[in-house]
């Protein structure tokens, strides 16, 4: 607080000029010390806010950085399946070859994938390996021990899509593994053996 001096003849007397009046300073100082609680009340409220906004930051960064919503994780693995010619169909991923080859040798492609060669449970998945108007190797088989139709995944055939009059093991009983031909029908496989060249679908289920 700025005080001034003045001299004066008669004697010597302080007078606080810019100090307020002794009025106005009780008026000022009522306030608190009236009500002594209100600055502990205003501390707390701001801190309160403080905290209110780093939690919102907080959670933004969590959200953006650490834990992306699970639409965003599968939008990030699909792009980069979708560069090496995966297609996404829920709930699984499907790399159709460009080339043909045998059963074995197309199913040994997926493997190497870290896929398999494409397992039909659903309506959808069929209807997908009709599309490419081509004979596809699908991943059945007929298992020799057991003299079953069995999926790669070792689960036995239940909803199959034979086309008509197939499986027929025509081709001197050795048609083991199972092509989806009939393309223009909704029953498309048909039985045949392994050697024969076919283009192949893989299939490769996402965990998340
Ligand atoms: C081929 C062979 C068989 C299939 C018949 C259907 C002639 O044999 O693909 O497996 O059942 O065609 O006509
Ligand atoms: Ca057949």
């Amino acid at each position: 607080m700025a005080t001034a001096v003045q001299r004066e003849p008669a004697g010597i007397s302080v007078d606080y000029v810019n100090e307020p009046d002794a009025s106005s300073r009780s008026h000022s100082g009522k306030g608190t010390e009236a009500c002594p609680g209100l600055k502990l009340v205003r501390v707390v409220a701001v801190s309160f806010g403080l905290l209110c906004i780093l939690q919102v930051t907080l959670n933004v960064c969590l959200r953006v950085f650490v834990y992306p919503p699970a639409e965003n994780k599968l939008k990030e693995l699909t792009d980069q399946y979708f560069k090496q010619g995966w297609v996404y169909l829920h709930p699984g991923l499907y790399y159709v070859s460009s080339t043909s080859n045998t059963w074995h040798e197309s199913r040994k492609d997926c493997l190497q994938r870290q896929a398999d060669l494409v397992v039909i449970n659903t309506k959808e998945e069929q209807d997908f390996t009709r599309k490419f108007n081509r004979f596809i190797w699908i991943g059945l088989f007929n298992n020799t021990k057991t003299r079953r139709w069995t999926w790669v995944d070792g689960t036995p055939l239940t909803k199959s899509y034979w086309g008509p009059e197939e499986p027929n093991n025509l081709e001197n009983n050795s048609e083991l593994c199972v092509e989806s031909r009939f393309f223009n029908q909704d029953n498309s496989w048909n039985d045949i053996g392994c050697t024969n060249k076919n283009f192949w679908i893989c299939e490769k289920n996402l965990a998340l």
